[in-house]
């Protein structure tokens, strides 16, 4: 079999399947294994004890499915069209702001799709292969694998970055046997910009491409499930939900283009909605809003709790102020304890 032509055929299916590009590599990650045992020694991953729990499987993508031979790296744009900007949002307290990956339809749906039918596609070009599809759903390696197969480089800010098309993109991939020839990994661009660092409002790029997770925004209202510490909650603005700011201020965006995935598309107003209306919601109105939407995974009662922080740092108004007296007895210890910070922000004990 030509497997030239193949790789060929497979770039050209992938951008047929809505994938801005496509890319291979070996199954070689030992540099890599080295930093992800040093990070997780750190700690830094902090309660995400699923970075641990499947040792080296991780980082041998044969460990985890015998045979794999070459892995299929694909990468899909995600920046919607907003009513307002990032930055607008941003410096707007009282709204909230919604990190831009998570405004339109679960991400891991939209890909795992695009990359079945794209494996479905080769299996009808080449006959029955080995494949295992994944979207961050398994433990993969995906930013080391994906920099292998040419995507990209993992920026200081430690998310991948394409020379054309900056970082606004979802990877996903699959493990196969079959032996295609592979890409060259694309090289670092970051020189010496630290942008990313400076900006960081919780300090958590520690170091040039290490991050302490315990201190990322991102970390704090989406994986974690308990409370916040208090030293980052100031910090946090009013970022309800995944944080962009270290992306925002890298100078490789200039380049990145709006996702044309209608599924992408901002919905039930997350990207222009103030903090007092997504307070209000009720637990039903959580779940309606955040049908297929990756935010739902965080539940009814880290929702409130972030939006408590967020409004702990918005304007004192007599609507702030309401609002939080009226969860300040919520039966979820987690909720009251977040609405009572909140309204001592607002000098009230
Ligand atoms: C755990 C995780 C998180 C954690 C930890 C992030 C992290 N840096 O690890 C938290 C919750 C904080 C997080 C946040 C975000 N995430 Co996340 N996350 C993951 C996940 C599940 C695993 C990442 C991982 O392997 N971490 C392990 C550590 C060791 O990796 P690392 O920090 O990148 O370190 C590597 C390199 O930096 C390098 N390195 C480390 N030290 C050193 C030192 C030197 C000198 C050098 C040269 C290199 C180097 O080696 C390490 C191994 O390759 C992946 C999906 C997947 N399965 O891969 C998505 C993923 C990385 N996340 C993604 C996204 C979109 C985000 C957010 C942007 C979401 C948001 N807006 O809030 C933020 C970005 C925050 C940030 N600055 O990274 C995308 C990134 C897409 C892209 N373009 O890169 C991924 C790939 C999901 C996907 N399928 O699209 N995430
Ligand atoms: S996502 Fe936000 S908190 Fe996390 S490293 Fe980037 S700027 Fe810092
Ligand atoms: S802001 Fe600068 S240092 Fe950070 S990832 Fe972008 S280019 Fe690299």
């Amino acid at each position: 079999m030509n497997f030239d032509s193949l790789v060929a055929r497979i770039k050209v299916w992938g951008r047929e399947l809505g994938f801005q590009q496509i890319g291979i590599s070996d199954t070689d990650l030992r540099a890599d294994e080295r930093r992800l045992e040093a990070w997780l020694e750190r700690g830094y991953h902090g309660t995400m004890e699923y970075m641990h729990r499947h040792g080296s499987k991780r980082s041998r993508p044969q460990e985890l499915v015998p045979g794999t031979l070459r892995v299929i790296s694909a990468r899909m744009d995600y920046l919607p069209e907003t009513s307002s900007t990032a930055e607008a949002v941003l410096e707007q307290n009282e709204t909230g702001y919604v990190s831009r990956y998570a405004l339109g339809r679960d991400y891991h749906k939209v890909l795992r799709k695009a990359l079945q039918k794209l494996a479905e596609r080769i299996g009808a070009d080449v006959g029955p292969f080995g494949y295992r599809v994944f979207v961050d759903s398994a433990p993969v390696l995906e930013k080391a694998l994906a920099r292998n197969a040419g995507l990209g480089w993992i920026g200081k800010h430690t998310n991948l970055i394409n020379k054309d098309a900056g970082s606004w993109f979802f990877l996903g991939e699959f493990y196969t046997d079959l032996p295609l020839p592979v890409d060259t990994p694309a090289a670092d661009h970051c020189g010496s910009c630290r942008a990313c660092m400076d900006v960081c409002p919780t300090d958590a790029i520690v170091a040039p491409y290490r991050l302490d997770a315990r201190r990322c925004i991102s970390y704090l209202t989406i994986e974690l499930r308990g409370s916040i510490p208090t030293e980052f909650r100031t910090a946090i603005g009013n970022r309800i939900y995944g944080c962009d700011d270290c992306q925002l201020v890298c100078p490789w965006n200039k380049f990145a283009q709006l996702s044309t995935q209608p599924d992408f598309a901002a919905r039930h107003s997350l990207d222009d909605s103030s903090l007092l209306e997504f307070f209000a919601w009720t637990e039903e109105e959580f779940l309606a809003k955040t049908e297929g939407s990756a935010i739902r995974r965080i539940g009814y009662e880290c929702w409130l709790r972030n939006v408590a922080v967020g409004l702990g740092n918005a304007e004192s108004s007599e609507e702030v102020i309401d609002a939080l007296r009226r969860r300040a007895d919520h039966p979820s210890p987690l909720i009251r304890e977040h609405t009572r910070w909140a309204l001592e922000q607002h000098g009230i004990h």
